[in-house]
């Protein structure tokens, strides 16, 4: 395993609805790293109504890509805070530009990239219910709430996206295909992607903490079968 003074910088990258904040949950979970999802963090600047937030919101709606420029001063920035930690990236880099500037200042371990059909993301999407203020993840079948409609630890309400709008999904998908997939690409030739295909994140989710512990202890090991 990793000598202790190596800290890991890791990313998650899929196509939207590919499960990266799930297994990011259980990443957290199982390694205690810092999780930084741009989406979180696009979403709660919007709910305190920030300039940021109002600017991003507008491409956010319509299922485009915020502008680069906007996404590198915020996860940088969020980065120069966690420079004594282990990070795992979610959404982030998601435009070969984004890859460049942050490799430019951080090197990079390893690329998870979860590999999922078409068919099963639009389906989960379709389900899913979000906890803004924390990001809290559910889906009406696969991961209901204890009680409909609100979250299990504040029980504050659940609200759904509103870009999660099947308009907009269709959007998203196609910029991801568009920008975020060269991003992969970018990576590959870097050899530090490593792919996780499947239905479901139960499935995916052993392969990828069995390719974690390769590269850094576990809290409490935890062998999944
Ligand atoms: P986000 O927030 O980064 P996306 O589109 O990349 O959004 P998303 O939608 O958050 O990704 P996810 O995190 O990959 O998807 O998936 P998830 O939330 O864990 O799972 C989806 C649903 O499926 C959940 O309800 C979950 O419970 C359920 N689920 C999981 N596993 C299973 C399973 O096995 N079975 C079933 N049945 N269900 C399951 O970005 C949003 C927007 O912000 C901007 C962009 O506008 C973007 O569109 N943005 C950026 N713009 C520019 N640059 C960046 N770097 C940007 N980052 C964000
Ligand atoms: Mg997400």
């Amino acid at each position: 395993s990793r000598p202790a003074t190596k800290l890991l910088r890791a990313i998650i990258m899929g196509a939207p609805g590919s499960g990266k904040g799930t297994i990011s949950s259980r990443i957290v979970h199982d390694f205690g790293v810092k999780h930084i999802s741009s989406g979180d963090l696009l979403r709660k600047q919007i709910q305190d109504k920030t300039a940021n937030g109002m600017a991003a919101k507008r491409y956010i709606d319509v299922g485009e890509l915020v502008p680069d420029n906007v996404m590198l001063t915020m996860i940088l920035n969020e980065l120069n805070h966690l420079q004594n930690h282990n990070w795992l990236l979610d959404g982030f880099p998601r435009t070969v530009e984004q890859a460049k500037a942050l490799i430019r200042s951080q090197p990079i371990d390893i690329v998870i990239n979860l590999r999922v059909p078409f068919e099963v993301i639009i389906d989960r999407i379709k389900g899913r219910w979000t906890h803004l203020p924390s990001g809290r993840i559910y889906h009406t079948e696969f991961n209901p709430p204890k009680k409909t409609g609100l979250d299990d630890v504040t029980g504050e309400p659940l609200v759904q996206r509103d870009d999660d709008k099947e308009e907009t999904v269709k959007a998203r998908l196609e910029h991801y295909r568009r920008l975020t997939h060269p991003v992969l690409q970018f990576f590959r030739n870097k050899g530090v992607v490593e792919e996780f295909s499947g239905n479901y994140s139960n499935e995916l989710w052993p392969q990828v903490h069995d390719a974690l512990a390769k590269v850094m202890t576990p809290l409490k090991y935890t062998h999944y079968e």
